[in-house]
């Protein structure tokens, strides 16, 4: 039979076990496959600067919000091409970062809009308005049916308990980057980064 010493031992292990493997907490990305607000089907939604998608803000210029069927996805039934009528579109969204001085990375799928020049799209991502990471992705040979999408990541380390996440097209002629699937998480969950 177990002494009582052997028994607290044991729980305190599995309480220390416990803590090195909780995650740090927030860095969900709400509404990352931009599947709201439902654009229209086999179409799509022009949002202006100031218009919400879920938890997303368009913070530049306008985006367009592909409905379903209007051509391939990453992930669900809708994605976002950066750029509506102006060009250089953006979107904003505020994630939970702390504590402070975690490591992030940000996984994401890329292609571009195929329907329009130029061939290749380029795409600025942005942490608390300091570029983290200048993306391309080359649509040549691509087509609504067959977009391609690459995953592609950045790493950032919060310096504060909410951060900014900002997609931003670089390309500026009304036929940008393409994105869909975006998540953030702790890079080293449950460690100290090597
Ligand atoms: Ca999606």
């Amino acid at each position: 039979m177990p002494s009582l010493r052997r028994v607290a031992l044991c729980l305190t292990a599995v309480a220390l076990l416990s803590v090195a493997v909780a995650p740090p907490a927030g860095a969900a990305v709400a509404n990352g496959g931009f599947e709201a607000p439902t654009a229209p089907v086999g179409g799509f939604q022009r949002l202006a600067a100031g218009s919400a998608l879920g938890a997303w803000t368009v913070t530049a210029n306008d985006v367009d919000l592909s409905g379903v069927g209007f051509w391939q996805t990453a992930e669900g039934g809708q994605a976002l091409d950066l750029e509506g009528g102006s060009g250089f579109g953006a979107v904003s969204q505020s994630i939970a970062t702390a504590p402070v001085r975690t490591a992030f990375r940000v996984r994401f799928a890329l292609a571009g809009n195929p329907l329009g020049g130029p061939a290749v799209k380029t795409l600025r991502v942005l942490v608390d308005g300091q570029a983290v990471g200048d993306f391309s992705f080359d649509t040549t040979g691509r087509s609504p049916s067959d977009m391609g999408y690459a995953q592609r990541e950045v790493s950032f380390t919060s310096t504060r308990l909410v951060t900014t996440l900002t997609f931003a097209s670089t390309t500026g002629s009304g036929y940008g980057p393409v994105v869909d699937d975006v998540r953030v998480a702790p890079r080293c969950p449950g460690l100290v980064c090597p």
